[in-house]
């Protein structure tokens, strides 16, 4: 389960693949969306592959409360504090990477 061979936020984590990081510890990696949809669009994800937030929560619940910490850290720099945050989970609902990610927007008010 630690990583999936045809994985693109796998080879992004192990260096294969360049991104903008903007975080990193043993546990977690963030860094900038490709395809911003906020001044301020940071994907975090664990670098253990889960395929999505259920299955992330159910197999490391510690592992989720980590990541959502970093994420409002983020934030906090970013913006006092105020986020949205998003786990896009199945096709249907726009999900189009298959390694669990929270979306981090933020760095300016928010559309409603
Ligand atoms: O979100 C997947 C997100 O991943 C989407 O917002 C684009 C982003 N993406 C795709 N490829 C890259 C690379 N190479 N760098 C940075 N960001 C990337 P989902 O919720 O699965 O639709």
């Amino acid at each position: 389960m630690s990583e999936s061979n045809d994985c693109l936020f796998c080879k992004i984590i192990a260096g294969e693949v360049p991104s903008s990081k903007v975080y990193e510890d043993d546990a977690v990696y963030a860094f900038n969306d490709i395809n911003p949809k906020a001044k301020v669009h940071v994907l975090v994800v664990p670098k253990q592959h889960y395929a999505n937030v259920a299955e992330f929560a159910a197999a490391d619940p510690a592992g989720l409360a980590h990541l959502i910490e970093v994420a409002q850290r983020i934030a906090d720099d970013a913006y006092h504090g105020a986020y949205r945050l998003v786990f896009n989970t199945g096709l249907d609902a726009g999900q189009t990477v298959f390694h669990v990610h929270a979306h981090v927007m933020t760095g300016e008010k928010l559309d409603e």
